[in-house]
């Protein structure tokens, strides 16, 4: 992360680190049981092609069989459904061929390309995460691999990553047994890791969280006491069921609601690209400050 990092910068190229999906937290050291939560990937894996087509190097520390980028636009297409065999003929030494039925995987060839472009341009550094503490983990060393490059490090934290676990200490090796009765499960809370990220471990950093609540009613109250806890440059607040649809980045100044119209859903516009083209021209003015 550190080289990948350093290399962009020297190139004149910003990165992002985003983060993307759920965690898993175990119930057990041999585990068999986890607590988990919703997250698909799919802000993330989304959010990372337009930063990279915003001319942004990223690194994709996600979760493992989340959406990725590229292949997050077929993920709910059954391979063997995309593809058609034509039988060979021994006879004649012909092979069977496969061939890529572009009716069922649209737009494959032009995604293709991108996708190939950006991964020999060495511009997408994927790093895989399942449990919550190998994301802390990781999270921590990104940030401070990417603390070399100061203001022009950006964090995107999307990930949905679980506020309560079990500490290894309290957790029983084997499988829990349901002949014991009902179960009763005592959590701790995951220490708050944006507090050290701001403070200590990428202190120049532009850095984005964001905040999920199902309550609409107490979602923008609880970004702005992140802000102030944390003291970072934005939050990107959303609503569980109109997340792909309506989200607010909320800064210590200013608040701009995201909105996708009726029209943009017909041409296919995502969130993501608004979200991304706020937070780029957002990180522009930062850098610029930090210069002057
Ligand atoms: O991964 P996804 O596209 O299904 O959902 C995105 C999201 C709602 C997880 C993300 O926008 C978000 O708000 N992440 C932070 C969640 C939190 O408050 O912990």
């Amino acid at each position: 992360m550190s080289a990948f990092a350093t290399q962009h910068a020297a190139a004149g190229r910003r990165v992002v680190l985003i983060t993307s999906g759920g965690t898993k937290v175990p119930l057990e050291s041999r585990t068999v049981r986890f607590l988990d939560n919703f997250s698909s990937g799919r802000r993330g894996a989304c959010s990372a092609e337009y930063f990279i087509d915003s001319g942004y190097a990223v690194v994709f520390l996600h979760r493992h069989r989340s959406l990725y980028p590229y292949s997050r636009m077929f993920s709910t297409i059954n391979v063997m459904d995309a593809l058609q065999l034509t039988s060979g003929d021994e006879a004649s030494g012909s092979a069977d061929e496969v061939l890529v039925n572009p009716q069922v995987l649209p737009n494959i060839a032009k995604v293709l390309k991108k996708y190939h472009e950006v991964k020999d341009g060495g511009l997408l550094l994927p790093i895989e995460f399942s449990t919550l503490s190998e994301y802390l983990h990781l999270l921590k060393a990104a940030a401070q691999a990417l603390s070399t490059i100061g203001p022009k490090a950006m964090f995107y934290l999307a990930a949905a990553v679980s506020d309560f676990y079990i500490p290894a200490s309290e957790m029983p090796e084997h499988k829990i047994q349901s002949s014991n009765g009902p179960l009763q499960l005592s959590l701790n809370m995951v220490p708050k890791i944006l507090s050290p990220l701001v403070k200590d471990w990428a202190p120049q950093a532009f850095v984005i969280s964001f905040k999920l609540e199902t309550d609409a009613a107490i979602l923008l109250d609880k970004a702005r006491g992140a802000l102030k806890n944390y003291r970072h440059q934005a939050v990107v607040a959303n609503v569980l069921d109109s997340r792909r649809g309506y989200v607010v980045v909320v800064t210590p100044k200013t608040q701009d609601e995201l909105i996708l119209t009726e029209e943009d859903v017909k041409n296919e516009v995502e969130i993501e690209e608004m979200i991304v083209s706020n937070l780029t021209s957002a990180h522009n003015r930062f850098i610029n400050q930090q210069a002057s």
